[in-house]
């Protein structure tokens, strides 16, 4: 069950958490059509922090752009919504929703005319795999549902719809006794999971999926430039399930999952079984970094205060 905060932004003002409603006829609970992101706020010695907030603003207005919707607000609006929403809930540490979506009126394709409703939601939300995973390693398995299409669902778009695809590869994975999806693209090679982009190491190389059929994800950015700064190669080139079994560490990265240890693919041990020393060491910097411990890092944290 998701842990309840005070209040939610619903299209500029603050409404209490059981009162922030929508009609059952919203065109996007239909359609699917909704923009959205996934943010994350930690505490700090300097207060609350929320981690990359205009990158993820960027993306939320570039997801409409792409799907040719008008968000009614501007980002610096939305960016100070999200602020708020975080101060008037008194919390510390929390993930955060924004929504962007079409709301009641005409049904049907073409909803010329329907409101485009914004939501901002904050609530606490812990490791996304569970603590054990995020210390020790997951268990995946490769989807037999394949990632969309770059000219079915556009990618670079964090779009609601997309979900039923991750869906069902995390429905199938769970029901096989894994803890998470890893998806093949269209042509066979290795997409990203079903809510997070993956890493994989071999020989002292990083290596991650080029931004094709993927979600450009911004933990997924964050960690090329920390390893650049650690002096890792970080490769953005296309790789073959093989690769992952044959790997020596294999990572998850996304806003929910963090920076989360692959210890197993389709029964195949990963490394030694564990965090490899490579994620261990980007893990221990990413938290570092968003806790506000690294001065140089600082240019990613909007603290709330
Ligand atoms: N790929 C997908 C498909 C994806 O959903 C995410 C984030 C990423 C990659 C990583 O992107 P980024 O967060 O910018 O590093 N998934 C979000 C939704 C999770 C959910 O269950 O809801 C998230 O992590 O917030």
């Amino acid at each position: 069950m998701i842990n309840k905060t005070d209040k939610i932004w619903m299209d500029g003002k603050f409404v209490n958490w059981d009162d922030a409603k929508v009609h059952v006829l919203s065109h996007s609970l239909h359609y699917g059509l909704g923009v959205f992101e996934g943010i994350r706020c930690y505490d700090t010695q300097d207060g609350p922090a929320v981690f990359r907030l205009d990158e993820h603003v960027n993306r939320l207005f570039q997801s409409a752009k792409i799907f040719l919707l008008e968000i009614p607000f501007s980002p610096d609006e939305i960016k100070q919504a999200i602020i708020q929403t975080i101060k008037i809930n008194s919390i510390k540490e929390c993930y955060i929703r924004p929504i962007a979506f079409i709301g009641y009126g005409a049904m049907g394709l073409y909803p010329k005319g329907n409101p485009i409703n914004v939501v901002i939601a904050v609530w606490p939300w812990g490791a996304y795999l569970g603590e054990e995973g995020l210390n020790n390693g997951i268990r995946v398995k490769i989807s037999s549902f394949i990632r969309n299409h770059v000219n079915s669902n556009m990618c670079r778009g964090k779009i609601s719809g997309y979900y039923v695809n991750s869906q069902l590869a995390k429905k199938e994975a769970i029901s096989n006794g894994y803890d998470e999806a890893l998806l093949l693209d269209t042509s066979g090679f290795v997409s990203e999971g079903s809510g997070e982009n993956i890493f994989i190491v071999r020989n002292g190389i990083l290596k991650t999926t080029p931004l094709t059929s993927i979600l450009e994800g911004i933990t997924r950015d964050s960690v090329i430039e920390i390893a650049k700064d650690l002096g890792i190669v970080a490769l953005q080139e296309r790789f073959t399930r093989d690769e992952v079994y044959i790997s020596d560490e294999a990572f998850f990265t996304g806003t929910a999952a963090e920076i989360t240890p692959i210890r197993e693919v389709d029964n195949r041990v990963i490394g030694e079984g564990k965090a490899g020393p490579i994620t261990k060491k980007l893990q221990n910097a990413f938290f570092e970094i968003v806790k506000g411990r690294v001065p140089k890092y600082k240019k990613w944290l909007t603290y709330v205060s």
